[in-house]
């Protein structure tokens, strides 16, 4: 054997501890070249013919797009488009790329619901890419979500279901636009509504709304997320403890008026039918609700009867007043306001509750970016309805109230915008997504065709269908999702339960034929979803131990300690680092309740510790600078291997600890 230095790496005299040593350096190396904070404009510049423009400027410069394809190797003249983008189908000049190059990033943030999987899914746009999902109504091991104690007592206390089924994420908004602070979503199964902290990508406070059994249509109030507003969407009596159960007329629903900070339901509104989706204007006044079964059936032939349901426009600051001067009755805690056409609050010229006729079972409302009219589609009829939401403040007669009513087709569902004064529908039916001029439908005399300006085939089924940050006063166009309900034989065949498909659709600034270029299977299943610019979200790349010195310690390879807290109950506590816990073993008695507190002490981020604990059910996946807690009790006495479930280091198969329990007598 000669003694080269290659021949030194495998040399079975070699010190394992210096292998180990000089791996952590290695390691440690890497990930400082990482580490570096990360520069607030990396869009990465594009330099070509003496032209710099970073990825922004092509997203916002609709001219000068074809760059784009030019540069992902599409034929075509480098600076193609102007106007003269004629071409239609995959290769039109006019469409950037869509794929994201390896090591660059997305431009867009999006947030999906992830419907009855519980879970929000954090996807790329407009690669697609799907970069975490975040577990909510759902608990989810990989995240240690539902298995740690904070996260446990958070479901336990907002219920303790084990699933939900979330619709519909909005945003936090400062000023009408997304300030990247915070996410809130529904669930429509159990009547909840969810917080997502939007600097560590993990959910952190939920409410059981009082009094209503599903909360479907869910909104921030603009401009600066005043409330999040929440419809109960199933009629049910108030309260809902066995009296009327054989009276469905006396059945009720309830918007509920949740606040961002601390969760708690200030107050709701009692109305007739029931209450589907609902969106705010731009100013803070005006929630807007579809709704359908006006006729307050509890069959579909009952609740399909009339030929119209009423749109219910809530007039904000109206019921604050009448909250404040104690016009309500208080079940279980909260004030509810009545709002039914017969309340005394409807009567005369300014009712807190308008009740606006549109045709049968409309679906979704959405209030357009400046804020003029509230798009309300038709779902058992062809067209969208747009509410004039000025005219709101003095009157709900359609004749009043209506600015438009364009025949889009068969099924509309959703409604999004450019901001370029186009509208994007989703037709169920038709399986198509309908652009319509938006003033030229106000031009137009209702049930005309004329506004309409293209339509696109999708595949198939659509649901939501969103552009990017559409619901802002300042939408960027660009891209559109449909978020289509059936993918049929889009994909290899996974069996009989399939994925949904999303798709992503080229719209430009409204000036380019829409194009579909890419099909997405969706784990089912999505139903909205929401587009925040990359720079508007600030994730933390660590955790700060600052953000929860209060309620938990950061324990140090020093601090680690067990303490007996009472004849059965012993505290654990220790930190972890590559490659081994801060206890090699610890010892507890038979029948323990154990309470184990784990601090990751690593400064470098992407080294995640998980602790998992074999026959326990106990899994904690702990950042770095985070501290996580998880107790549980220890029945058979025996040998536990504590093991590391994230793959940390070269050493992390060997990093773990070993929990002796006792038997007791
Ligand atoms: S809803 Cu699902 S397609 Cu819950 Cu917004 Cu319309
Ligand atoms: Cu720590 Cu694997």
């Amino acid at each position: 054997m000669t003694d080269t230095e290659s021949n030194d790496e495998t040399s079975s005299a070699l010190d394992p501890s210096e292998v180990v040593q000089r791996h952590e350096q290695q390691l440690d190396d890497l990930l400082a070249d990482v580490d570096e904070p990360t520069p607030r404009d990396d869009s990465p510049t594009l330099e070509l013919a003496g032209l710099e423009l970073n990825r922004r400027d092509f997203m916002k410069a609709g001219a000068a797009t074809g760059a784009m394809a030019g540069l992902a190797g599409c034929s075509g003249n480098i600076l193609g488009g102007g106007g003269d983008s004629t071409t239609s189908g995959s290769g039109d000049s006019s469409t950037p790329d869509h794929k994201v190059p390896p090591g660059e990033h997305d431009e867009y943030y999006g947030f999906w619901s992830g419907g009855q999987s519980g879970e929000i899914r954090v996807v790329g746009i407009p690669s697609m890419r799907v970069l975490m999902r975040i577990p909510v109504f759902n608990t989810e091991a990989s995240r240690g979500y539902g298995y740690d104690d904070e996260t446990a007592e958070m479901l336990e206390e907002a219920g303790d279901y084990t699933w939900g089924d979330n619709h519909h994420p909005v945003l936090s908004e400062t000023d009408g636009d997304y300030d990247g602070e915070y996410l809130w979503v529904n669930d429509k199964a159990n009547g909840r509504i969810a917080r997502v902290n939007l600097k560590y990508f993990e959910t952190d406070a939920m409410t059981d709304v009082p009094n209503v059994q599903s909360i479907h249509g869910c909104a921030a109030q603009s401009p600066d997320t005043g409330y999040i507003f929440g419809n109960g969407e199933f009629r049910v009596p108030l309260p809902n403890d066995g009296r009327d159960v054989n009276t469905p007329e006396n059945y009720t629903s309830l918007f509920s008026a949740v606040n961002p900070q601390t969760m708690e339901t200030e107050w709701q509104v009692e109305v007739d039918g029931n209450l589907d989706i609902v969106d705010t204007d731009k100013d803070g006044r005006w929630a807007i609700a579809s709704s359908y079964n006006d006729e307050e059936g509890v069959t579909v032939s009952e609740m399909t009867k009339d030929d119209r349901d009423y749109v219910k426009a809530f007039d904000v600051p109206a019921i604050e007043e009448a909250v404040e001067a104690g016009d309500y009755r208080e079940i279980n805690g909260v004030p509810i306001v009545d709002g039914t056409r017969d309340s005394s609050l409807n009567q005369g010229d300014s009712p807190i509750v308008r009740y606006i006729p549109t045709p049968k079972s409309p679906h979704c409302v959405e209030v357009g970016p400046n804020g003029k009219y509230a798009f309300v589609a038709g779902k058992l009829s062809p067209t969208v309805t747009m509410l004039d939401i000025e005219a709101l403040d003095s009157s709900s007669d359609p004749d009043d109230v209506v600015a438009g009513r364009p025949k889009v087709g068969l099924g509309p569902l959703h409604t999004t915008f450019d901001g370029n004064g186009h509208a994007y529908t989703s037709l169920y039916i038709d399986s198509q997504a309908a652009k319509w001029d938006i003033e030229a439908a106000v031009e137009a005399e209702a049930g005309s065709e004329d506004p309409i300006m293209e339509k696109v085939d999708v595949h198939y089924n659509p649901g939501h269908i969103q552009a990017l940050e559409a619901m802002t006063t300042d939408p960027d166009g660009e891209w559109l999702v449909s978020l289509n309900k059936l993918s049929k034989d889009r994909f290899l065949p996974v069996g009989p339960i399939h994925p949904d498909n999303d798709q992503l659709i080229h719209i430009g600034q409204g000036d380019t034929e829409m194009e579909v270029v890419a099909d997405h299977p969706a784990y089912p299943e999505p139903h909205d979803c929401v587009f925040a610019h990359k720079d508007k979200l600030d994730p933390a790349a660590t955790w700060d131990k600052e953000d929860y010195a209060d309620e938990k310690e950061f324990i140090t390879q020093d601090d680690t300690r067990i303490e007996r807290t009472g004849d059965s109950s012993v505290d654990v506590k220790m930190s972890s680092m590559r490659s081994e816990f801060g206890f090699k073993d610890f010892t507890v008695q038979e029948g323990d309740e154990v309470t184990l507190t784990v601090t990751n002490i690593e400064g470098v981020r992407d080294v995640i510790h998980g602790v998992a604990i074999p026959e326990h059910d106990v899994h904690l996946a702990i950042a770095p600078q985070d501290t996580r807690e998880a107790t549980f009790t220890v029945d058979s006495p025996g040998v536990y291997w504590i093991y590391c479930t994230y793959f940390c280091s070269a050493l992390h198969l060997e990093m773990r600890s070993r929990m002796i329990v006792e038997p007791s007598d």
